[in-house]
């Protein structure tokens, strides 16, 4: 399986994520991507390739322009305001104001632009998030020229992007992305199937009222994770869309045996649904040692579902997004890729 990575990931890279009250270093950090290279190398997926340069037409189309000018010069927007450390978010638009109207001041477009205070903008970050999604268009053009599958060593991650907000770790949505490839490259029907532990909320916000692109996701019930206020089962797409949305929340302490049947039917919802092509948002956080989710996958369950994942025989572009137990997201996400192929 051919695979698409780019170095300058490490261009993101903040000092502090908001947790608990306390400034930690960011879960989400470089060294997750080096364990998988480590891992894909490990077990000979050696066709590791750097991506051609970002095409920004698909996610202007997607993405709010508004949005993606803050992105390109928050960072020196805010340096020129004054501000000594990096962009966290401290005032957002809550119930009862104004939703709508985009400030002048760069602290109040963060908060406009922000639903999330735990990521933070640095310096590099836009780069970053531009190579990422770099990542992900090369390996949609090679599945689109005939390959069965490509993965897109994605980082940072991105399905918590909507069209007009970062969070989540997530500033673009390179899953939407990917999906909107595919629909330009003749794909009448794109489903993306989010296993990230999280909800991909990005990525529902993004399809919600589309009837062609379907949007299925397994996470953490929202009452009792991030993000908290989106990702009920009850949340079925809106419109033409009506339908074409379909999550899967469980609870706390959710194992392999119910999480596969989701899968299973999820899957299913897939294939009866008639997809031509398939984006698996693939993040590893419902591991059982994930420091900050509550799911408990074995290494071995990663394997199976890769496999499930697989007999859809459909072509497959696979993002990845979340896992935080570094040390086995290696062998975590190689174990989907492994199971795919089988
Ligand atoms: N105290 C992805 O997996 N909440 N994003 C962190 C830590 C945000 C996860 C809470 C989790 C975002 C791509
Ligand atoms: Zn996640």
């Amino acid at each position: 399986m051919r695979i698409y990575y780019s170095e300058d990931h490490r261009l993101h890279f903040p000092q502090a994520e908001l947790s608990g009250g306390q400034f930690v270093t960011p879960f989400e950090r470089p060294s997750r991507v080096e364990y998988v290279l480590t891992r894909l190398r490990e077990r000979s997926l050696t066709d590791i390739n750097a991506p051609a340069a970002v095409d920004m037409g698909p996610i202007r189309t997607l993405l709010d322009p508004g949005y993606l000018s803050f992105l390109e010069t928050a960072w020196d927007d805010w340096k020129a305001e004054g501000m000594a450390g990096e962009i966290i978010a401290a005032n957002v638009p809550a119930r009862g104001m104004h939703m709508d109207r985009i400030p002048q001041n760069i602290d109040g477009k963060v908060g406009y632009y922000c639903h999330a205070s735990e990521t933070a903008i640095t310096r590099g970050t836009w780069a970053a998030a531009l190579s990422s999604v770099a990542c992900a268009q090369s390996a949609q053009r090679h599945v689109a020229a005939g390959a069965d599958a490509a993965f897109a060593l994605c980082r940072p991650p991105g399905h918590h992007a909507t069209a007009d907000q970062y969070g989540g770790y997530c500033f673009i949505n390179n899953a939407a992305v990917v999906a909107e490839m595919f629909r330009n490259s003749g794909a009448a029907r794109v489903a993306v199937l989010d296993i990230d532990f999280h909800h991909g909320n990005g990525t529902q916000t993004i399809f919600y009222d589309r009837p062609d692109v379907m949007f299925v996701s397994l996470h953490g019930a929202p009452q009792e994770t991030y993000p908290y206020f989106i990702g009920y089962a009850d949340e079925k797409g809106a419109g033409a869309g009506e339908g074409a949305n379909l999550n899967y929340p469980m609870t706390a302490g959710t194992g392999y045996d119910l999480w596969a049947q989701a899968l299973d039917d999820a899957i299913a919802r897939i294939t009866a649904w008639g997809a031509q092509a398939l984006v698996v948002s693939l993040g590893v956080d419902a591991y059982k040692d994930d420091p900050i989710s509550f799911f408990k996958l074995e290494s071995d369950d990663f394997t199976d579902a890769g496999r499930r994942i697989g007999r859809m025989r459909l072509p497959t572009v696979f993002c990845m997004e979340g896992g935080y137990a570094i040390e086995a997201v290696g062998v975590n996400t190689v174990n989907v890729l492994e199971g795919f192929k089988d």
